[in-house]
């Protein structure tokens, strides 16, 4: 027996779609608490529910809006009400599988079905009313008074029925439906969350003059600074702006001097659009999306997408989000100078529009389609390519449009995400060229982009990116030569890049550097903006963040729900630092001049104050204020050093900032809020050159040691047992990180974690072949080498005395076939090249000179400013739900640790090392699956590292650049040792 809901209609009943509009006429929230019943399959619980006598005191309650699967129910085994976080009837993650039989438009009969109930009162006089479902996860179909209006599929996408309520009391009966034919249009990377988790409302339709529809035409002619407008409606209405003096018939044209609407001046002409039964609030912002020899502008002038891209999330109730949340999202990606969102994969809340249009964001968005699963089907059946299923797609289209098409910030159609190619993409770009022209479209996935205007990839090399700025990209396969010349006409919109899962992405700058030289790159949007975890508790009441891998069921997407710039309660990764430093609007390069350039799209720089510091390793030393021209967008000032700042002899590091901040609060920020940075070391501390041993006291203490100065060793290891009164042990030496989630690659590509551990990097054997002494030095030398392999390191270290303390110059030498190794086939690339030492655990403390506070690797550190930091221990590992390697520090100058009763560690660069200071192993961190594995060993664990490679984003991207591996060749590094 097949069922609507297996149909490759759209639904049925439905009103036409329409332009989101907040009215003044009444509305009724249906939102609330609502009665609930889960079935396994689609027949629910029978017909009877819709019945307005039906008894359902006994079924579970249900917040709508939410989705069922985060909510607590009755299971479909019975028993009490519970959460089915974990389940299969829970939440269920996949990436581009489906979890359903590839069979469409058919679904299995497991359907689990929720049957929903309202009782509502309706006041006398209320309507015409029309009942509005902002969303319904995936199919629904809807009673009201036990009559059917109609049904519909579309998960994030608003439908609405002629309601013809009673006065009094109403019944609403909604059947909910997990999966249905729509699940094979919904494939995109995210959870499976059924329920009706948007809002519900009856709204009262005026009898006559009722503005059901209005397309607002704003246009902006940047040669004369005049806005057009023109409002169309289906009935007689009258446009009004007060501070435009506007006043006119809809349909009629006004031509008015204005300020533009764009991203960074988001001038919004607030008025009403009124008929004699209703008015409609306008918010128009004026502005001109065009492409000009491919170059993507808006009012005449190239925009760059300081893009992310934005899934709706919240780790208690997942798509469902309150207005709140929306603003929190947005004020911290203006925040981190972000000043686009394409949103992935389907039209968000259309509140967030309405938030992007007064905050300030260019709008990518998204219709709801994605198909990636028919990949399992060699895309045989792939919806977009067969008729059957062009009601179902241009409905999706239509919906979107029609309920976004108002908004100024949107400016970029894109048609879908992850659907190969087929006939009605033409279809769904000619309809858009129609009905409305005045915006572009994107769609990245067919090679041909014969319906794009965009030449579009996702998580492209630096190095391809680069050809494709300078246009010398290679042809994609399988396109003619009249599409490949068209295509190479296009600009380039760089729809997802830099992958940010677990600890990472990499590379933000260098992206940005060549994003922002090539004019025919109109910016990016990192893939992504938020991990979409859940709240959850072990069975011992440990909280954790839940992922795919926490739910018995494949398939499954795993951890690549975790892939976010900010954690799932929205505290900032590293990464979002980062990133706000790759996206600053004004740089700030600071050498023998301070040179500072706007880079905004149309704002100029009279909203910020500059201002500079010097401070040396141990205190500020002076600060004032930089005047600084106002710059119009695109210009540059070169301003000579701030006379304060220079000229003095500095021991030690001496760094010179220059910021640019607010100097008046904005809705998204307070005055101060810093928005660019730019700094300089001034003077720097000269590298030692390494020193013969000096005469000193190299002695035998007893049998077992020897000391060189206040370091004592073991005499037969080599290894440290005292530094002065501290007791430590080490150094070893050490090669292993525990792999991140961008170590492991993506399925067998670009695994290297998989290389370590078949190198079983972490279980190093190591070798002391030779312990020598003489007056004021000792030399250790020795191996460290995988088991099984021929290939190893030799390595001596060399402790010298002298005035200052105590040094160790470290030697590492790569022997053996580690290149195409004979067993692998494969580089051997060794994430650390570094020295591990064990601490007693009463450390607690770490302060140090270099970048900080939060952590940094060889390619991510660019957002994190040379300064002087302190941190407890505990504070310096970043929580990644995933535990992996993080909390490294690069370009340390100088580090001391410290705690209660014990003698303070102080370590000294030559010039710089990277740290990390733990209190379990690296080991420990690689094997434990939650934060919550990792226990205190009663050690803190130390490293001083000559290096570490950096993190890339090769989850879902290209393999790290070489540039940031290790060498495998000999290298010398240095560091001195005290306590204090
Ligand atoms: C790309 C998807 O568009 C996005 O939804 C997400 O899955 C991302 O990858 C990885 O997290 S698709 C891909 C083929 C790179």
């Amino acid at each position: 027996m097949t069922g609507y809901w297996e149909s490759t209609e759209p639904g049925a009943g439905r009103r036409a779609p329409r332009a989101d509009a907040v009215s003044d006429a009444a509305v009724l929230s249906l939102n609330g608490v609502w009665r609930f019943r889960l079935s396994p399959t689609a027949d629910g619980t029978g017909a009877a529910f819709v019945a307005d006598d039906f008894d359902d005191s006994a079924w579970d309650t249900m917040r709508v809006p939410s989705h069922w699967v985060l909510e607590e129910f009755t299971p479909l085994s019975g028993g009490p009400a519970r959460s089915m976080r974990g389940t299969e009837e829970g939440p269920l993650y996949t990436n581009t599988a489906y979890p359903i039989p590839l069979d469409p438009p058919r679904v299995p009969a497991e359907n689990p079905t929720g049957d929903y109930r309202l009782v509502f009162g309706v006041p006398a006089g209320f309507g015409p009313a029309v009942l509005r479902f902002q969303g319904v996860d995936s199919c629904a179909k809807v009673w009201l008074n036990g009559r059917e209006l109609g049904w519909s599929t579309g998960s994030r996408l608003p439908f609405e029925f002629d309601a013809p309520v009673r006065p009094g009391r109403n019944v609403l009966a909604v059947r909910v439906h997990r999966w249905s034919a729509g699940t094979y249009l919904e494939d995109q990377d995210m959870w499976w969350l059924p329920g009706i988790f948007r809002d519900v409302e009856l709204l009262a339709r005026p009898t006559s003059g009722a503005i059901d529809d209005h397309f607002v035409h704003a246009g902006y002619d940047p040669a004369t600074g005049l806005g057009t407008l023109r409002v169309d409606c289906p009935v007689d209405a009258v446009v009004e702006i007060p501070e435009l003096g506007v006043l006119m018939p809809a349909g009629r044209t006004a031509s008015v001097a204005v300020e533009p609407w764009s991203a960074d001046s988001p001038r919004l002409y607030r008025g009403v659009l009124r008929s004699d039964g209703e008015a409609v609030d306008l918010a128009v912002g004026f502005r001109r999306v065009e492409i000009v020899d491919g170059v993507f502008t808006v009012n005449g002038r190239p925009v760059k997408f300081r893009g992310v891209n934005r899934h709706e999330h919240h780790p208690d109730t997942g798509r469902t989000l309150d207005r709140a949340t929306m603003i929190q999202d947005i004020v911290m990606m203006k925040r981190a100078n972000v000043d686009a969102v394409r949103t992935s994969h389907y039209p968000p809340h259309p509140e967030f529009l309405r938030l992007c249009d007064e905050y300030g964001l260019w709008v990518v968005v998204e219709c709801d389609l994605e198909t990636h699963g028919f990949i399992y089907a060699g895309w045989d059946g792939n919806p977009p390519a067969d008729p059957a299923w062009r009601d179902a797609v241009m409905d999706r289209l239509h919906r979107t449009v029609e309920r976004d098409k108002n908004h100024p910030s949107v400016v970029i159609w894109s048609l879908a995400n992850e659907s190969w190619t087929g006939e009605t993409f033409g279809e769904m770009e000619r309809w858009l060229r129609e009905r409305d022209p005045s915006r572009p479209v994107v769609y990245e996935r067919d090679p041909s982009y014969r319906n794009s205007d965009f030449y579009s990839l996702m998580y492209p090399s630096l190095d391809l990116l680069e050809q494709i700025g300078r246009h010398e990209e290679p042809t994609p396969a399988g396109i003619s030569a009249d599409e490949d010349a068209r295509r190479r006409a296009l600009p380039f919109l760089l729809i997802e890049y830099a992958h940010a899962m677990g600890n990472g992405p990499g590379s933000l700058s260098d992206y940005w550097r060549i994003l922002s030289t090539h004019d025919r790159i109109c910016g990016g949007f990192v893939w992504e903006w938020i991990d979409h975890g859940y709240n959850a508790v072990a069975d011992d009441g440990t909280p954790f963040v839940m992922h795919g891998e926490d739910v018995d069921y494949e398939p499954s997407g795993r951890r690549f729900c975790l892939d976010g710039l900010v954690f799932s309660d929205r505290t900032p990764t590293p990464g979002l630092v980062e990133l706000a430093k790759a996206y600053e609007p004004v740089s700030i390069t600071v050498g023998s001049a301070v040179t500072i350039a706007n880079a905004r799209h149309s704002a100029s720089t009279d909203d910020l104050v500059f201002r500079w510091t010097l401070e040396d390793d141990e205190t500020p030393r002076a600060s004032s204020a930089l005047a600084v021209p106002p710059l119009g967008p695109g210009e540059t000032v070169e301003l000579p050093l701030p006379a304060g700042a220079t000229g003095h002899a500095g021991r030690g590091d001496l760094v010179l900032t220059v910021e640019a901040a607010l100097a008046d609060d904005t809705v998204w920020a307070d005055a101060g809020h810093v928005v660019a940075w730019g700094q300089t070391l001034l003077t720097s501390t000269p590298a030692r050159a390494p020193r013969p041993a000096p005469p000193g006291r190299a002695v035998t203490v007893d049998d077992g040691e020897v000391a060189v100065g206040e370091a004592v060793f073991d005499a037969v290891s080599g290894r440290l047992r005292r530094l002065g009164a501290l007791e430590l042990d080490g150094p070893w030496l050490d090669l292993h990180r525990a792999p991140t989630e961008n170590d492991h690659g993506q399925g067998a590509i670009n695994d290297i974690a998989s290389v370590w551990r078949k190198t079983a990097l972490h279980r190093m054997l190591h070798r002391t072949d030779a312990v020598s002494a003489g007056d004021g030095w000792l030399r250790v030398a020795g191996r460290t080498a995988p088991r099984t392999h021929p290939h190893g390191v030799a390595w001596t270290m060399l402790w010298t005395e002298d005035d200052d303390g105590v040094a160790l110059e470290a030697t590492a030498d790569f022997v053996g076939p580690w290149a195409d190794t004979p067993y692998l086939h494969r580089d051997v690339w060794v994430p650390r090249l570094g020295l591990l030492f064990a601490l007693p655990g009463g450390v607690e403390r770490a302060e140090w000179f270099g970048r900080g506070p939060g952590e940094t690797y060889v390619d991510s550190f660019e957002g994190s400013r040379i300064g002087r930091y302190a941190r407890t221990v505990d504070d310096l590992q970043v929580p990644y739900p995933v535990p992996q390697e993080n909390g490294n520090h690069v370009q340390t100058r100088w580090l001391q640790l410290t705690g209660p009763d014990l003698p303070c560690l102080r370590v000294v660069g030559e010039p710089h090392f990277d740290f990390t200071a733990r209190r379990w192993t690296s080991v420990a961190l690689q094997e434990a699956r939650k934060p919550h594995d990792l226990v205190d060993s009663g050690r803190v664990w130390l490293n001083l590292d000559h290096a570490q490679q950096g993190v890339g984003s090769a989850s879902v991207g290209p393999a790290l650049p070489e540039r940031y591996r290790i060498p495998r060749e000999r290298t010398v590094w240095r560091v001195r040792l005290g306590a204090v």
